[in-house]
């Protein structure tokens, strides 16, 4: 199955990669929704949400320093570099992440990155202040804003709505595809979620790669089941 979808890759001449969690599972960074991917006792569906900002700025922060303290101690892995390389050595190849770690940014890659980056912070009330540099554990005034607001991740969070341009291209690089991959995600989070169906619809061929089933599975044209670690180096040797 890996030769035949290797030869859909070949043939294709626009190539869009749509990533999400499971390509960082093995640089060590958990999945929201796998069994090693809850934090603590909460669901990242209760703390990534402006709710939850609003009433405990403070545990969301922790939730997000914890993060960034894990991701910047972990390196792109076999998956993240393939990626990059494709890029590189392919025109044509457009990679949409749901990710805000960043790491496919470190493998060299220039993804849209559909959820923001929780490297990049900003002023809460929209001040217009935005901030590159915080520590990885910054004291607490170092989290507010010089106009007084807290300082916030630049990252999506539930109940927000993406940006409209983002959206916009990465529907339009999805649906203009010959082959779409779709690595590493749980397809349930909306609008995103929505993206493979849209490209199908339009005649796209869609490629799955899983170290499990998903809602999408049965509606892909190929599924590899494995690592994105695994399986997507085997992809771009032989592209
Ligand atoms: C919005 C940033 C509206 C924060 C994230 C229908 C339409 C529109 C919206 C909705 C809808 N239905 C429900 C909604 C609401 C909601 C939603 O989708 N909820 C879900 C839970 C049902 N959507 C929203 O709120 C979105 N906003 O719609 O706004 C609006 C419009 C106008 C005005 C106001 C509002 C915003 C969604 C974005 C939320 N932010 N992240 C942060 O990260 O801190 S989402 C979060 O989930 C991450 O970004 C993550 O990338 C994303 C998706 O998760 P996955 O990447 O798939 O990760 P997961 O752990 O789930 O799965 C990992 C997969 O990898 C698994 O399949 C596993 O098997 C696999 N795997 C594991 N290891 C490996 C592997 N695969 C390969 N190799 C391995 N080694």
């Amino acid at each position: 199955m890996n030769t035949e979808v290797a030869g859909w890759m070949r043939a294709a001449e626009r190539i869009v990669i749509l990533t999400g969690a499971g390509v960082s599972a093995e640089s060590g960074v958990p999945t929201f929704r796998g069994s090693s991917g809850l934090w603590r006792q909460f669901r990242a569906e209760d703390l990534a949400t402006p709710d939850a900002f609003a009433r405990q700025p403070a545990l969301v922060w922790e939730w997000y320093l914890w993060r960034r303290g894990l991701i910047a101690a972990a390196q792109p892995n076999a998956g993240h570099r393939a990626i990059a390389r494709l890029e590189q050595r392919r025109r044509g190849v457009t990679l949409l992440s749901q990710n805000v770690d960043g790491l496919h940014r470190r493998a060299g890659s220039d993804p849209i990155e559909l959820h923001g980056n929780l490297w990049h912070v900003r002023c809460a009330n929209a001040c217009g202040v935005r901030a590159h540099d915080l520590e990885l554990a910054p004291p607490r005034e170092q989290l507010r804003c010089a106009c007084g607001a807290w300082l916030r991740p630049g990252v999506v969070w539930f109940g927000e709505p993406l940006d409209p341009e983002t959206l916009d291209r990465a529907t339009d690089a999805a649906a203009a595809a010959d082959l779409l991959l779709v690595v590493g995600t749980s397809a349930v989070v909306y609008p995103v979620a929505a993206l493979p169906d849209m490209a199908r619809r339009r005649g796209v061929r869609v490629v799955e790669i899983n170290i499990d089933a998903t809602p999408l599975t049965r509606h892909v044209d190929a599924h590899l089941r494995g690592s994105a670690a695994s399986i997507l180096p085997e992809l771009e040797r032989q592209v």
